[in-house]
């Protein structure tokens, strides 16, 4: 039918050269994050339900929301034994294989304490400490993501936070999917809850009689969990989040040597996240993208989600560029979650390309690998915060602080120095605390 055919057409492409400045501002410009009141209102009132009625309106919200009605939300260690169990070798084999490899690749993330005598006498070490408690959400609204319970699980427990609690949407019957649990139990999470949606982020900032409140919340969700993740890191003192999200994200950078099939499995790959997924190709070889847009013609009907991809191939943007720097520099201004680069010269390009999120080098490096089993963390900025924030890591699941210890000599070193910059500064009372100090007799001194 002819209404078949005109949501099946794909986008055309755009010749970056003939835009104006604003036409360009447009073409790279993300969808408006909804900032639809109703929305954030909603979230106010399950946040408050959640503060005030703790477990009970835990409940009602999984029974409206998740339509099952539990009476209890705690997952038993009996319950995880069995889920591994019931999986396939092969299965468990897999997540085996991926938790081996995410962790090789955040193991090597483990900072020492640095200890630095800045002057004789003056000791300074910065120090890392693991976040006390940290609550891991997982998404499971069109599939269970497993994989991203190793990208949270794997640097908690090499971070070796002390308490990590995993919650997750229960299915129709009331189950979180048993990939879920085995790849909870292999990063040493035994903290697992069935609850999902802001109501479960309520949770996790507040405490309810069953799950205790947590330092800190990481892991990508739906746009209820995402407004309501920003609503509690304002609301409750203390309370931290690993960073803000919009939908995800790929930018291809390809020639025309590169292969257009390979291009299109890799837009597509990204497409059929959700239909708000952003989807990016600039090319110099007008002859790559046409033969990309027939690749993703044909590719696109293989699908189990085509109808989601192609939704989001709608929001798609084809851009021929001058050439490769140009291309480069677009890049460079989108600042993709996901960057892959299918050029000839793809190394001389990586030296200019300082905005992604994680980049994908070469023919046989697709973004799917990175989604699971390469080693790099998938939790990763998007909506341009690639500029500012970085890539998850250890680091996210500790803080750093400092300690410093000071001999007599150091400080009389420092003496001159300070009292300089307190007489500047009008600061008597700095002064003295340095004074007081070196008029004292050595001997009476606290610490010599
Ligand atoms: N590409 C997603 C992560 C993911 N892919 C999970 C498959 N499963 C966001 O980086
Ligand atoms: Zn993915």
């Amino acid at each position: 039918s002819i209404k078949n055919q005109d949501t099946t057409k794909l986008k055309d492409s755009i010749v970056w050269e003939n835009l104006s400045k604003a036409e360009r501002g447009f073409a790279l410009s993300r969808p408006a994050i909804a900032e639809s009141g109703l929305l954030s209102q909603q979230v106010e009132n399950i946040l408050a339900n959640v503060k005030d009625n703790g477990d009970k309106a835990l409940f009602d919200l999984t029974e409206k929301f998740d339509g099952v009605k539990l009476d209890t939300l705690k997952v038993t260690l009996k319950q995880v034994a069995a889920a591994k169990v019931r999986l396939t070798a092969k299965r468990l084999k897999a997540i085996e294989t991926a938790y081996g490899q995410i962790k090789r690749f955040h193991q090597a993330q483990i900072s020492e304490d640095i200890r630095v005598e800045t002057t004789p006498g003056v000791v300074c070490t910065l120090k890392t400490e693991a976040i006390d408690s940290v609550g891991l959400y997982i998404p499971a609204g069109s599939a269970p993501l497993p994989s991203t319970v190793l990208m949270l699980g794997v640097p908690a427990q090499l971070a070796k936070c002390p308490r990590k609690v995993l919650v997750c949407p229960p299915n129709k019957s009331g189950q979180l999917a048993d990939e879920i649990l085995v790849a909870a139990s292999l990063c040493g999470i035994d903290e697992i809850y069935s609850v999902g949606g802001a109501h479960a982020c309520g949770a996790l900032a507040f405490g309810t009689e069953t799950i205790m409140a947590v330092n800190k919340i990481f892991g990508p969700g739906n746009k209820y969990v995402t407004e309501a993740k920003k609503q509690l890191s304002q609301q409750v003192n203390g309370f931290a989040i690993d960073m803000p999200a919009g939908p995800s994200e790929v930018l291809v950078i390809a020639d025309a040597n590169a292969n257009a099939s390979f291009v299109a499995a890799d837009l597509l790959s990204q497409a059929e996240h959700g239909p708000d997924s952003q989807v990016i190709l600039l090319s110099n070889s007008e002859a790559l993208i046409n033969a990309v847009q027939s690749a993703l013609e044909a590719q696109l009907t293989t699908l189990s989600r085509a109808e989601i991809a192609r939704q989001a191939l709608q929001q798609s943007r084809l851009i021929l560029t001058k050439d490769l720097a140009q291309a480069v520099e677009v890049s460079n201004e989108y600042g993709p979650e996901h960057l892959i680069i299918q050029t000839d010269n793809a190394q001389q390009l990586l030296k200019s390309l300082r905005n992604a999120g994680s980049i994908f080098v070469g023919a046989y490096t697709p973004e799917s690998a990175g989604d699971y089993a390469s080693g790099t963390n998938h939790v990763l900025p998007t909506y341009g915060y690639s500029k500012v924030i970085s890539s998850l890591s250890l680091a996210d699941f500790s803080r750093r602080f400092t300690v410093q210890e000071i001999t007599r000599e150091g400080l009389s070193s420092l003496a001159e120095c300070i009292c300089e910059l307190t007489d500047a500064e009008g600061l008597d009372g700095h002064k003295r605390a340095v004074t007081i100090r070196l008029e004292a007799p050595a001997e009476n001194a606290a610490t010599k």
